[in-house]
């Protein structure tokens, strides 16, 4: 065992290896093993589902060795932690993706080949974990990933719903949503953790009592209360022996029925009890930048913090018995304002249970906690009525209301008389809770997503704080892990840059920079182009099984992917569609190179526009796809049930990538990155981290168009916007925007479309017309497209644009996002784990 310990050699190979060779015979006994034990089968007579849990609990018995070191080692060397509170984390499938940062996903596929099993059926029998919306869940997952592979010591915090975003399905052309129970099958990569439980209360009053010694103390009472269970989840760090652990919190009722209530007589409550359980972590609300102040969405987000909070703290006096050593030991990243109540059951709990002055457990408080701010779309700012959060958390509210009266305070030494400031920051106001506003107040740091973000965030949405504390905000660019989005999305590519450049880019994604020497080298184009061509027929595929639409793989894949919201503009989108084919109809012989529109989106169940875009994505499909005349140069797919497995496989496809939000609204966007380090040419706006792929890779690579933030900024603030005025002055828009009432893609109802008509141009009670800009943005990006259309035309500049957006892509790591929290805000030391001996 000596020698092999002396080996780069994953863990999978040193459990799997004879003589330093993996032993295929090992791993496969070892699955049989499984499936004998678990299914009393063989592998001749078991499912693709036995399968994949029985080849998924062999990798995991790799992982649990890993997973035990790591803890031992954080055990003996008691690092600073972070604790990533997220209220949701956009997984993805684990198997894959443990497989490829054990580094033995090519081996395990030989193995399972031999056997005449593809690891592809395996992995896809993994339901896909999605217990996020978008891109504030998917990056929470990209962080997780990151952190284990620098070897930072985290713990992810979050939610284990048992039903997580629905399953799309697209009926008629209309989405409907559908229950997903991914723990139907049991999931083999998650470990119940019933010694961790704590108590979680709701309700109640508060009963105040002074002691002997004059102190006052204060006591929930009549309260219901919840246990609450931790699943842990392995995070596999890429072949460096860490596994961190996402924590997700399951809710059990406290005892069944609860004893004490039965000696009050109280079965009511009792059953009380058992609703709120069951209720708590049943599903997770699927809403995506914009949020509806649902009682249950406050219970949901308190019961995680309080129990993170608790483990947490439970960690800590492990080794320390002084608080005040906590800023040292653990930091809590609130991602976004769902778990900012930290900020008050931290104190609730410094004050209360460990008996700290508020003075000493303020100052503890506030250098633990951190805010990220991800959107400044004014639906998604959390604030609770006072009068659900004060019958909810009586003890929490009395804090809350401390913590706010002493700001106020401040604001009134600071702007003596100035009644707007009180009314914009204070955190009570108006009958409502403000989280962003007590996230700011007590966070010790605060950051938006992209540079563009936070500078908006600095001179508008948040000036008032930003004068204030100056020195708490901070950027941090977004990014996105190339273990999953490369090495395991597109073997195909990661192969070949592994060839040209070596292997570092999987933990050193600058690596790939050294890719500008191939940009002009026709030999390496044709590489790549093969590369894409093989990843657009993969695509092709999958479409034809899911959608049954043929499409060309030598059109342009040109494809927008990511939650349906106005202002992401997918409308845009297809209404420059409709454009085009109008166009190609009136003059089938003009310059038109094949092209393929994808899309693939869920919208928010109660959100109606949203919902009708994608009715009419798909009736614009039905329509294009079936007209023979225009010689299938134009096709549209709406892809079913988008998702971050199938994502993985449309990234790699993409020739085309569609970031056309409004400039100001999408804070960042990682889907862009995506896209990138697959070497897709992006069309899009100055906004969020587009801004700074322009910078990367320059105005020869990219298409932009369209209004800047500033522009739509000053519009926004002058109301001088008029989009009747563009309706009127294009006849080709003009056309388009007809069309939607006029039949000719619903010609059973030509109303159906009529609430998107009116979002242009006729707002009704309490809207704006054209809120986002479209019709004002669309005759430029019209002609950006027009740009694509001829360039891609000369293969050999297009396939050197390709090339060097992956060139220089490396700024998009999130591991070089990691390293800026690491380095700016949470100040950890790297462990090290070393499987000698284990
Ligand atoms: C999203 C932003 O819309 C997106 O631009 C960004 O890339 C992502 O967060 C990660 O920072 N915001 C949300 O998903 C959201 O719900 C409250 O914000």
């Amino acid at each position: 065992r000596g020698s092999i310990n002396l080996l780069p050699f994953s863990a999978i190979r040193r459990n799997m290896m004879r003589d330093n060779t993996f032993s295929k015979k090992v791993f496969i006994k070892t699955v049989s093993d499984n499936l004998k034990n678990k299914y009393r089968k063989t592998i001749d007579d078991a499912t693709q589902q036995e399968l994949y849990q029985a080849v998924s609990e062999a990798v995991k018995d790799v992982i649990m060795d890993e997973w035990i070191a790591t803890q031992r080692v954080m055990d003996k060397d008691d690092p600073k932690v972070v604790y990533y509170m997220s209220m949701e984390f956009l997984m993805g499938r684990a198997l894959g993706n443990n497989l490829i940062n054990l580094s033995a996903y090519k081996e395990v596929k030989e193995a399972l080949n031999e056997i005449g099993v593809d690891i592809n059926a395996i992995e896809d029998q993994e339901p896909d974990p999605a217990l996020g919306n978008g891109g504030l869940g998917r990056l929470a997952a990209c962080f997780m990933d990151s952190l284990a592979t620098l070897g930072y010591p985290a713990y992810g915090c979050g939610i284990r719903y048992r039903y997580g975003m629905f399953k799309q399905q697209i009926s008629d052309g209309f989405q409907i949503e559908v229950p997903d129970n991914w723990l139907k099958d049991g999931y083999p990569f998650e470990l119940r953790r019933p010694e961790y439980c704590y108590e979680v209360k709701f309700g109640g009053y508060v009963q105040e009592s002074t002691d002997e010694n004059g102190e006052l103390h204060f006591e929930q009472k009549d309260y219901q209360s919840v246990l609450a269970v931790p699943y842990d989840m392995p995070i596999v760090g890429y072949d460096n022996n860490v596994v961190n652990s996402l924590m997700i919190w399951d809710a059990e009722p406290k005892n069944g029925f609860s004893l004490e209530s039965f000696d009050q007589g109280d079965y009511d409550k009792a059953v009380e009890q058992e609703n709120l359980a069951r209720n708590l972590v049943e599903v997770l609300y699927p809403n995506d930048n914009h949020v509806k102040g649902k009682e249950l969405r406050l219970k949901q987000q308190y019961f995680f913090v309080s129990a993170s909070i608790q483990r947490a703290l439970a960690r800590f006096k492990k080794h320390h018995s002084d608080l005040k050593d906590l800023p040292n030991k653990a930091v809590f990243q609130m991602n976004d304002t769902h778990p900012t109540v930290a900020v008050a059951e931290l104190m609730r709990i410094l004050v209360d249970e460990e008996h700290l002055s508020w003075d000493d457990a303020w100052d503890i408080t506030t250098r633990c906690v951190a805010y990220t701010n991800h959107t400044i779309m004014a639906e998604a700012l959390e604030k609770w009525p006072i009068e659900i959060f004060q019958r909810l958390l009586p003890r929490v509210y009395q804090i809350v209301d401390e913590i706010n009266r002493r700001f106020v305070m401040q604001i009134n030494e600071r702007y003596p008389g100035n009644e707007d400031k009180v009314r914009k920051m204070a955190i009570l106001y108006d009958g409502q809770v403000k989280m962003a506003n007590m996230a700011i107040v007590a966070g010790y740091s605060v950051n938006g997503v992209a540079k563009l973000h936070t500078e908006i965030l600095k001179n508008q949405e948040l000036h008032d704080f930003y004068e204030m504390f100056p020195e708490k905000f901070n950027n941090k660019t977004n990014g996105i892990t190339q273990r999953r989005f490369l090495a395991h999305a597109n073997p195909l590519l990661a192969d070949w840059a592994t060839k040209k450049v070596g292997a570092g880019w999987i933990t050193d994604l600058t690596m790939l920079s050294k890719l500008k020497a191939y940009a002009d080298s026709p030999v390496a184009q044709q590489e790549f182009a093969e590369i894409k061509r093989a990843n657009k027929v993969r695509l092709a595929k999958y479409i034809k099984e899911h959608n049954g639409i043929d499409v060309n793989p030598d059109s342009i894949f040109d494809v927008q992917v990511k939650r349906l919201h106005e202002y992401k503009r997918q409308l845009m989108n297809i209404l420059h569609v409709m454009y085009l084919y109008n166009k190609i109809k009136e003059n089938p012989s003009m310059d038109f190179y094949p092209r393929t529109f994808i899309f693939g989106a869920k919208a928010a169940a109660g959100y109606r526009n949203a919902k009708k875009t994608i009715k009419l994505i798909n009736s614009v499909a039905d329509v294009i796809n079936n007209d023979a005349s225009i010689d299938g140069k134009l096709k549209v797919v709406f892809i079913e049930d988008y998702k971050v497995s199938n994502a993985e496989i449309i990234f790699a496809a993409a020739d085309v990538s569609e970031q056309i939000s409004t400039a100001s609204k999408e804070a960042s966007g990682t889907g862009n990155m995506k896209f990138m380090l697959n070497g897709a040419l992006t069309i899009g706006t100055m906004d969020g981290a587009n801004v700074e792929m322009f910078d990367e890779v320059g105005a020869d690579n990219m298409f932009i168009f369209g209004m800047s933030s500033d522009e739509v900024i000053s519009h926004e603030n002058r109301h001088d916007y008029n989009p009747v005025d563009v309706y009127n002055n294009d006849a080709e828009l003009r056309k388009v925007v007809n069309q939607l009432v006029d039949g000719t893609y619903s010609p059973n109802d030509h109303e159906l479309f009529r609430e998107l008509y009116n979002s242009l141009l006729n707002p009704q009670q309490g809207q704006v017309a054209d809120r986002y800009f479209i019709l004002a943005d669309f005759r430029s990006y019209a002609n950006a497209q027009q740009k694509i259309n001829d360039y891609y035309k000369n293969k050999s500049a297009w396939r050197k644009s390709a090339l060097l957006n992956i060139a220089h892509v490396g700024k998009f790591s999130s591991d070089r996002t990691i390293q800026e929290y690491v380095d700016d805000i949470w100040h950890l030391d790297r462990i090290t784990v070393n499987m000698a001996g284990v």
